[in-house]
C-alpha cells in the first residue's frame, strides 16, 4: 500500500503501466492489461506483436516474440487495442490475453516494465479512470466490491449503486440549486424572502432528506451482505455440536466420536444464509476439565461465543438438567438427538425450542429457517457502499436537518451556512479533493491489475 504523497506522484503521471488482470495460477486464459501515453506503440514495438490492424476495440490474434534472460520466447496472444478516451482507463489501452502459464504472465510483464513500463499500483487502472472523468467515485468504489462480494445476493447489492448513483447526483444537484436562491435572496435583500419560498424549499429539501435517510437505512443494515455474520455452535460436549456443524456445511470437517471433549480447535465454514456469507464455529464442548489442552479449547469456545452474531447452544435431548447456558444478547437454544427419546424434563423446559436430530437432518432446515430469523436483517433493497460513501452522506443528511430546522424557523442565514456544509458533503462523492486521501482510501484496497 502507498503511504506517502511521494509514490502516489507515480500514480497521477504518465507512465506506461502494466498489470496482469487475472489471478496468478495456472487457467486455460491469463490477461495483462498495459496502459498510457502511447502504450498501443510500446506494446507493439516491446512485445514485437505481429498485429495486422490497429483499429480500437476488436480483438486479433497476434504473435508476440521476446528475449529474456536468454530464452527466445514466442507464442500468440489475442490482442484488444483501446484508443483514448474510449478505454477503461481513459488513455490509449492494450490487453493481451495469453496461455494461462503464470510464468509465462510474469514474464512478459517483467520484459515490458524492463523496456520502460511500469507495474500498475493496486487500482491504478481505475484510479486512471477517475481521473479521466471515466467513472465517479461512487462507480469506482463499486468495483472493488463486486470483486470481494461473497454471495450474489451482495453483488446484486453492490450493482444497486448505479441507479441511486444516478439519484444521488440529482439530489446533490437539488441542494446546490436551492443553495443558489437562498444565497441571492440573502445577498440582494431588496427581493424579499417570502413565506412561499422557505415553504418550497422546506418541502424539496424534506425530500432530499428522506432519501438520504432511507439511503443510510438500506446501506447500514446491509453490512451483513459484506462482512458476514458470525454464528458459533457451542454447547456441553458431546451434545452433537461438531454432527451439527457437518450437517450443515455438508460435508465431514469436524472429527465426530462418541467421547466426550473431541474438539478442541475452533473450526470454521463459510455456509450462504439467504445471500449472506455466514461463518459458522464449531467449538469445544464446555465443562469443568483438568486437561490444559482441552481447557485451552474451552477458552477458545467461550471467546467465540462471545464474538459471535448468534450463539447455537446444543442440548443433547436425553440429558438431565441443569444445563447452565452463557449470558448471550442472541442465543438460539436446540435440543438434539431428537430421534432418541426426549426427556420429560427438556420438553418441559424447551417447548419452544427446535427439535433436531445432527445425525438424520431430521428439523435442519426449520432450524436455518430460524437462524436466518434471528440473525438476517438485510433489506431486500439493501445497497453496498463504502463506509466513506456513508460518512459523507451521514453527514450531508445531518447538516440538511439542520438546515430544514434553521429554515422551519425562519433562520435563513443558518440555514444557507448549513446548506452550504450539506452541499460540500455530497460533493466529496462526486468531485472529491485530495487525490492522494482518495486513493489510500479508496484505491490501495484493491487488486493489482484493476
Ligand atoms: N442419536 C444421535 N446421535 C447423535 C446425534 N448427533 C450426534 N450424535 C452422536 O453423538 C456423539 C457425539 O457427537 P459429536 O458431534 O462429536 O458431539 P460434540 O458435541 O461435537 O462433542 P465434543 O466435540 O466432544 O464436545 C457421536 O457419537 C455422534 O454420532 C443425533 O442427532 N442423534
Ligand atoms: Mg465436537
Amino acid at each position: 500500500m502507498l503511504g506517502q504523497s511521494e509514490n502516489f506522484a507515480e500514480i497521477i503521471s504518465h507512465d506506461i503501466i502494466v498489470a496482469p488482470t487475472t489471478a496468478k495460477g495456472r487457467s486455460a486464459i491469463a490477461g495483462i492489461r498495459i496502459s498510457g501515453l502511447n502504450s498501443i506503440e510500446f506494446t507493439r514495438r516491446s512485445l514485437m506483436l505481429n498485429i495486422s490492424c490497429l483499429e480500437a476495440n476488436t480483438a486479433q490474434v497476434a504473435k508476440f516474440n521476446i528475449e529474456y534472460n536468454s530464452h527466445l520466447i514466442t507464442d500468440k496472444a489475442v490482442v484488444i487495442i483501446y484508443r483514448a478516451p474510449k478505454s477503461y482507463t481513459g488513455e490509449d489501452m492494450v490487453e493481451l490475453f495469453v496461455h494461462g502459464n503464470p510464468l509465462l504472465v510474469e514474464t512478459l510483464v517483467e520484459f515490458m516494465i524492463s523496456k520502460g513500463a511500469r507495474l500498475a499500483h493496486p487500482g491504478e487502472f481505475t484510479m486512471r479512470g477517475l481521473l479521466n472523468g471515466k467513472m465517479d467515485l461512487l462507480d469506482a468504489e463499486s468495483v472493488s466490491a463486486v470483486i470481494e462480494a461473497r454471495t450474489l445476493r451482495s453483488i446484486s447489492a453492490v450493482k444497486r449503486i448505479t441507479s441511486v448513483n444516478r439519484e444521488l447526483k440529482g439530489l446533490y444537484e437539488k441542494i446546490r440549486g436551492i443553495l443558489v436562491e437562498i444565497t441571492v435572496v440573502l445577498e440582494f435583500p431588496e427581493d424579499e424572502i417570502t413565506h412561499v419560498d422557505v415553504k418550497e424549499w422546506l418541502n424539496k429539501l424534506s425530500k432530499i432528506y428522506d432519501y438520504l435517510d432511507d439511503f443510510m437505512c438500506r446501506a447500514r443494515n446491509s453490512q451483513a451482505l459484506t462482512t458476514g455474520l458470525t454464528v458459533a455452535i457451542a454447547g456441553p460436549p458431546n451434545v452433537g455440536k461438531s454432527t451439527l456443524f457437518n450437517r450443515i456445511i455438508g460435508s465431514e470437517r469436524a472429527i465426530v466420536t462418541p467421547h466426550p471433549g473431541t474438539t478442541r480447535d475452533i473450526i470454521e465454514a463459510i455456509v450462504e444464509l439467504e445471500g449472506v456469507p455466514v461463518k459458522l464455529l464449531d467449538t469445544a464442548g464446555l465443562r469443568k476439565s483438568e486437561h490444559p489442552i482441552e481447557n485451552e479449547g474451552i477458552m477458545r469456545a467461550q471467546t467465540a461465543i462471545e464474538n459471535a452474531d448468534l450463539l447455537l447452544w446444543v442440548i443433547d435431548s436425553s440429558v438431565q438438567l441443569p444445563v447452565s447456558i452463557p449470558k448471550h444478547q442472541n442465543s438460539l437454544i436446540v435440543i438434539n438427538k431428537a430421534d432418541l427419546e426426549i426427556s420429560d424434563e427438556i420438553l418441559k423446559k424447551f417447548s419452544d425450542s427446535p427439535k433436531i436430530s445432527a445425525l438424520t437432518g431430521e428439523g435442519l432446515q426449520m432450524l436455518l429457517e430460524l437462524v436466518s430469523h434471528k440473525v438476517i436483517n438485510v433489506p431486500l433493497d439493501a445497497l453496498i457502499v463504502s463506509i466513506r460513501t456513508q460518512n459523507f452522506v451521514s453527514k450531508s443528511k445531518e447538516s440538511l436537518e439542520n438546515c430544514i430546522d434553521a429554515l422551519s424557523k425562519e433562520y435563513v442565514d443558518v440555514a444557507q451556512v448549513m446548506l452550504e456544509k450539506a452541499d460540500m458533503q455530497m460533493s466529496q462523492l462526486f468531485e472529491p479533493v485530495g487525490c492522494v486521501d482518495i486513493y489510500e482510501e479508496v484505491f490501495s484496497r484493491f487488486c493489482v491489475g484493476k
